[in-house]
């Protein structure tokens, strides 16, 4: 029986010896290599922090002290030791375990929402729910990364959090100097200084031995040691990052030395009030092809080969890459663009342009909102911004695309990647809401392509737009062949006609062409005549389109986004005013939180796929003959 089948709840590692504890590193090192390959994951951030979960397991008494793991991705040790290795081989599967922490998997997960820099609020209202209700033995723990340190919601926690000095508190940061790419900015220097300073190190030596040696450790002892530290630090580093807003800060501490972790979050649990527990670990750890792997340290991998951790299928042609090539194009032809991203430069494509215009790419850490403000900004001062994000992390900056870009008309350019569903990361990540938010805002111009060729113009159209913003959106997955267009109207492309009126009209957006012209098939192999229109340009919804389509019997939209307030709606609610008779039918995402499962299958259960999409189109044919 290997150290890490005896594992079944974070009480078992209790009796474990330092030794038994390290084997039982190595072992779940082996088994994340093992199903993460296989499985496709967060491998490297998980690689990272075995040696920490193991020891904030045994110091920290879970769920009773509420252990919160910011962003999420990094639970799978976690979800190891409380007793779900055996689900391993289904990680991000239908039906398997999340690829995050899930309340309906354990109660000892508690935050699931996967967008990162919220840990630290969290923790925040429980410690005062804590604090309110007596419950004054709980402790709470808040586990986060040194990019979603970047993040400003983390800042304006630590300002609350920071004041409270009864609340048992205690933040751990996990610094391996990455988010996705090195961790930059001002604060990531920061923790630099504080990581590479041996005097601290060697008084926490110092400071260990005078601790061991008492049998009291509170907070008397603590500020002794703090007001100690304080002083040499002030002689010899130049931090104070966190001592200046008041928070206590014990560290840097050897984030793959269990007894040191161990020392240092004893510390910080007696003590009594909000405490840092700063700890340096390697992303990566122990899996050769991640500790060599530069660009992210595979961060986030899908299935490979766990010998030489290179992919299994070969990369087609992604709508990522077609959006890094045009991007390079347009930055050649003009100097004024630059990009934008918040701390996800290889996944969102701007690497290619970063390598050609280090100077004009900026990566702003987890901080989506003030990447939107500050290209604001770049556009009031004559440069052309391009803002590239998921859509999913849009939402955290709608305020700004609202107020900032679109109010002060601002010419930037918004390209959101992995819009629609994306899947196997579940509810936080499909980019169903972004949509639904743009339809709001004034003016805004959006495009939805449905292929290389037309993603090239709407970058082309977001460029050369100076008084207002732009959006295009596009989902993740390999890039559809260029489908033609027969025709225009306006600015949509007619890609399906008929010789007569149509007895069904379906408007598709970007990648639902595909869908909707296999509908299409299957409608006419029906006796359905039918006219498939790609808007192109989907917002402000374009008079021309409207006024082709009065008159017409059935008119069905169908977007990869969510149904209520979305582009067909907005569509719908124009054209009924001109065209009363015309019966309109809006498909799309149903408002929901998705479970976690493949694209397919959810687009199949919205009725998204092609024979859902002919369905409703024969369902509404049909009712229309019974009226
Ligand atoms: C608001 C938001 N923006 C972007 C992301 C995408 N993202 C996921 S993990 C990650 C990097 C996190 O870095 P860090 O907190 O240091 O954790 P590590 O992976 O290094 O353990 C990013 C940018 C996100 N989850 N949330």
């Amino acid at each position: 029986m290997t150290n890490l089948d005896r594992i079944k709840s974070p009480h078992d590692l209790r009796s474990m010896s330092i030794e038994q504890l390290d084997e039982l590193s190595a072992e779940i090192r082996a088994f994340l290599v093992d199903n993460v390959t296989k499985t496709g994951g967060h491998l490297g951030p998980n690689l990272g922090v075995v040696e920490l979960t193991l020891a904030v397991h045994r110091v920290f008494d879970s769920p009773r002290d509420p252990i919160l793991w910011d962003t999420g991705h990094q639970t799978y040790v976690h979800k190891i030791v409380t007793g779900r290795a055996s689900e391993f081989p289904t990680l991000r599967q239908d039906g398997g375990l999340s690829g995050y922490p899930s309340r309906a998997e354990s109660v000892h997960d508690i935050i699931e929402n996967s967008h990162a820099s919220t840990a630290l609020s969290y923790a925040d209202g429980i410690a005062k729910a804590f604090e309110l209700q007596g419950e004054t033995e709980r402790h709470v723990v808040a586990v986060i990364g040194d990019g979603a340190l970047t993040g400003g919601m983390t800042w304006e926690a630590i300002n609350n959090i920071a004041s409270a000095d009864n609340r048992s508190l205690v933040i751990v940061v996990n610094d391996n100097e990455r988010s996705y790419s090195p961790t930059i900015g001002g604060l990531a220097n920061k923790l630099a200084a504080l990581r590479t300073t041996n005097a601290y190190e060697e008084f926490l030596g110092w400071g260990k031995q005078l601790l061991s040696k008492t049998p009291f450790i509170g907070r008397p002892m603590y500020e002794t040691l703090h007001g100690m530290k304080k002083g040499i630090k002030d002689v010899v580093a130049p931090q104070g990052l966190f001592e200046d807003l008041g928070m206590k800060y014990i560290g840097p501490v050897d984030g793959h030395n269990i007894a040191e972790l161990e020392f240092a979050l004893v510390r910080a649990r007696d003590f009594g009030g909000p405490v840092i527990v700063h700890a340096i670990t390697q992303k990566g750890r122990g899996y050769a092809p991640a500790e060599l792997d530069e660009a992210d340290r595979f961060h986030a991998v899908g299935i490979v080969d766990p010998d030489t951790g290179k992919p299994i299928t070969v990369a087609e042609p992604s709508w990522t890459s077609a959006f890094s090539d045009a991007l390079v194009a347009v930055g050649q032809e003009d100097s004024s663009v630059v990009a934008i991203t918040a701390a996800m430069l290889g996944p969102t494509g701007l690497e290619a342009f970063n390598e050609q215009f280090p100077d004009r790419t900026f990566d702003v850490g987890i901080a989506e909102q003030h990447a939107v403000t500050s290209a604001t900004g770049m556009a009031h001062a004559g440069l052309n911004p391009v803002v590239a994000v998921y859509s999913t992390f849009l939402n955290r900056a709608f305020d700004q695309l609202l107020m900032d870009a679109a109010l002060h008309q601002a010419g930037v350019t918004f390209v959101l990647d992995r819009a629609g569903i994306t899947g196997d990361d579940g509810a936080s990540h499909n980019g169903m809401w972004d949509m639904s938010l743009l339809t709001m805002v004034p003016g805004l111009e959006l495009f939805v392509p449905r292929d290389g060729h037309q993603l090239r113009s709407a970058l082309q159209a977001g460029i050369s737009k100076n008084d207002g913003p732009v959006v295009l959106r596009f989902p993740k997955g390999p890039l559809p062949v260029q489908t033609p267009a027969l025709a225009k109207i306006g600015k949509a492309d007619i890609l399906r006609q008929t010789a007569g009126t149509p007895d069904v009209t379906i408007v598709a957006l970007g990648s639902m062409v595909t869908q909707v012209t296999e509908a299409a098939d299957l409608l006419t192999a029906r006796g359905v005549s039918v006219e498939v229109i790609d808007p192109v340009q989907a917002l402000p919804i374009d008079v021309e389109l409207v006024s082709h389509l009065t008159g017409r019997p059935l008119v069905v939209t169908v977007e990869d986004g969510l149904l209520d307030g979305g582009v067909g709606q907005s569509l719908m609610s124009v054209l009924h005013q001109i065209s009363p008779s015309t019966r309109i039918v809006n498909l799309g995402i149903p408002k929901k939180f998705l479970r976690h499962a493949k694209r397919g299958t959810l687009l199949t259960e919205s009725g998204l796929d092609a024979e859902g999409i002919a369905d409703a189109v024969l369902s509404e044919l049909h009712s229309q003959i019974t009226h």
